[in-house]
C-alpha cells in the first residue's frame, strides 16, 4: 500500500516547509516538492499543517486501582487516542507484590495485545526490589523498557522506600536506563489526610488540601538528591506546580541528568475545580491534585524555556457514575484519576499558540521529545525517510469545542468540558495506514505494536 500526501506544510520540531510525503508500506519513503509518483490512495492536504503522530507517554489504560480499574480499556483508550492524532503512548506496567519484572511484563503483554489501535509501550513501576531483581534490569531493558517507575507516595500500595529508590535508581542507570518517579512526601501526605479526616473533612476538595504543592516539593528535591549521588538519569512525571518544577531546574543547573513533565490538566485547570456542587469536584480527584491559578503561566514558561521536556496526559479515567461516586462521603474513596488522551495535542496547541510558541516547539512537547527522551526516535517523532509513517494532518484554524457528547474516550465526563478551542486533528496515519478520516476510525483493535525502545538519546 502506498500513500501521497499533497500540498502539506510539514512541520517538525526542527523543519517548516511546503511538500509531498510518498509513504510506502509503513515508513516515509520519498519527501519532495511536486512528487512525480502515483500512490494508492493520495490525501490533499493544501492549507493543512503535517506533522509527526503525537506520543503520550504517560497513561494508564484499564490499571486497577482504588477499588476499580481505570475505564477505559487498551482497545478503547487507544482508538480515543487516535482520534486526538496521539499514534504512539506508553503506559505502566505495575509490579505487583511476588511478582518478578518479566511476569510483571508480561502480565500487561497479555491485556495490551491484539487490542490497540496505535502502538504503545510501558514503562515498568517497580513496588518491591530484591537481591533476585538485580538481573532483571539488564533483561528488561533489553527487552525494549528502557524505564523504570517508582512511587513516593501511595503507602500500602505502590511507595517505595528510599533504600529502593536508591537501588532502582542505580540499578535501571547501570543497565542504561532511566529512573520515572512520581514525587511527593507521601508519608507526611497521609498524616495530613488522617488530620483532615479526623475534623470530619470528607469532600473531594479536601484531596487537594491534603497534599499541598510544598510535598510535591520535597518529594522531587529528595528524588533529585537520590538520582544525584545514584549518578543516574531521573525523570520527574506529572509535574503540577512551580515549586516543583523549580526543584528540576535546581538540579539540572547542577550538572544532573534531571528531567520532567507536566500534563494537560495542569496546563488550563485550577484548585477552584473542587468547589464545584453535588459533588463534581471529585471529576478533579487527581494525583497530584490542581492547584492555585498562579502556577499555570509559570509552568507554559518552563515549557517554552525548556525547563519541562514534554506534556502527557496522566490519562486514568473513571466514570463519575459509578466510580468517581465510591467516594461520595470520604475523599480518601475517590478514585485518582481523570481523562484526557484524546485532547492533549490541540489543547496543547491552542494554549501553546495564545503565548507565542513556535509551531516548531508544540510538535517537540507533544511527539519529539518524547520520541528522544523515551528511546523512540527517528523511528517515531518526526517525518523524516526512513522513519514510521505515523502522521497527523492538522487544521490549524478550525474551531472545536470539548465535550464528553462528542469524544471518545470511555468517560463519562470531560475535564475540559465547553471548552472552545483552535486547530483540529483531521486525519491521522500509523504506520502508514489511514486510522481516522472524516472523524471516522478506519482500523481494528490489534494494529496498534508493541514498540522496543532504546536508551534516552537527550544526553
Ligand atoms: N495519579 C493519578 O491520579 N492516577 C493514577 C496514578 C497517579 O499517580
Ligand atoms: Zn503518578
Ligand atoms: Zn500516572
Amino acid at each position: 500500500m502506498t500513500t501521497l500526501i499533497k500540498n502539506g506544510r510539514i512541520i517538525t520540531a526542527t523543519d517548516d516547509y511546503h511538500a509531498d510525503v510518498f509513504i510506502d508500506g509503513e515508513t516515509v519513503h520519498t519527501i519532495g516538492r511536486n512528487l512525480p509518483v502515483k500512490a494508492d490512495k493520495t490525501i490533499d492536504a493544501a492549507g493543512r499543517w503535517v506533522i509527526p503522530g503525537a506520543i503520550d507517554p504517560h497513561v494508564h489504560m484499564e490499571l486497577p486501582f482504588g477499588g476499580t480499574i481505570s475505564s477505559d480499556s487498551f482497545e478503547t483508550g487507544t482508538r480515543a487516542a487516535a482520534f486526538g492524532g496521539t499514534t504512539t503512548i506508553i503506559d505502566f506496567a505495575i509490579q505487583y507484590h511476588g511478582k518478578t519484572f518479566e511476569q510483571t511484563l508480561d502480565d500487561w503483554d497479555a491485556k495490551a495485545e491484539g487490542k490497540c489501535a496505535i502502538d504503545y509501550s510501558y514503562h515498568l513501576a517497580v513496588t518491591e526490589y530484591e537481591a533476585k531483581h538485580a538481573p532483571e534490569f539488564k533483561k528488561v531493558v533489553d527487552r525494549g523498557i528502557s524505564t523504570f517507575k517508582i512511587f513516593l507516595a501511595y503507602p500500602g500500595v505502590f511507595m517505595i522506600d528510599d533504600t529502593t529508590m536508591f537501588r532502582v535508581m542505580q540499578s535501571a542507570g547501570e543497565a542504561g536506563g532511566m529512573t520515572l518517579v512520581h514525587a511527593e512526601n507521601g508519608i507526611a501526605i497521609s498524616q495530613m489526610i488522617d488530620n483532615l479526616v479526623a475534623a470530619g473533612k470528607m469532600a473531594p476538595k479536601y484531596h487537594a488540601q491534603s497534599r499541598p504543592p510544598v510535598m510535591q516539593a520535597d518529594g522531587v528535591a529528595r528524588a533529585l538528591r537520590v538520582g544525584e549521588v545514584a549518578r543516574a538519569p531521573v525523570f520527574i512525571v506529572h509535574v503540577s506546580c512551580e515549586a516543583a518544577m523549580n526543584e528540576i531546574v535546581r538540579s539540572r543547573d547542577e550538572g544532573n541528568a534531571s528531567f520532567g513533565e507536566t500534563c494537560t490538566q495542569y496546563l488550563f485547570l485550577d484548585e477552584t475545580c473542587y468547589d464545584k456542587p453535588n459533588f463534581e469536584g471529585a471529576k478533579y480527584v487527581f494525583t497530584p491534585p490542581l492547584v492555585a491559578r498562579e502556577n499555570i503561566e509559570p509552568l507554559w514558561k518552563g515549557l517554552k524555556l525548556g525547563y519541562l521536556q514534554e506534556v502527557s496526559t496522566d490519562h486514568c479515567p473513571f466514570n463519575f457514575k459509578g466510580q468517581k461516586e465510591l467516594g461520595r462521603g470520604d475523599f480518601r474513596k475517590i478514585p485518582n484519576g481523570g481523562p484526557g488522551v484524546e485532547d492533549r495535542l490541540s489543547l496543547v496547541y491552542d494554549g501553546a499558540m495564545k503565548r507565542g510558541f513556535s509551531p516548531n516547539k508544540w510538535v517537540d512537547l507533544c511527539s519529539t521529545a518524547s520520541a528522544k527522551m523515551f528511546g523512540m526516535f527517528p523511528r517515531k517523532g518526526t517525518i523524516a525517510v526512513g522513519s514510521d509513517a505515523d502522521i497527523v494532518i492538522f487544521n490549524p484554524d478550525k474551531q472545536r469545542t470539548i465535550s464528553a457528547k462528542t469524544h471518545h474516550m470511555n468517560c463519562d465526563y470531560s475535564l475540559f468540558e465547553g471548552m472552545e478551542i483552535q486547530g483540529a486533528v483531521e486525519t491521522v496515519l500509523s504506520r502508514g495506514k489511514t486510522l481516522i478520516e472524516s472523524n471516522q476510525y478506519l482500523g481494528h483493535p490489534g494494529e496498534g505494536k508493541f514498540i522496543k525502545r532504546g536508551q534516552c538519546a537527550v544526553m
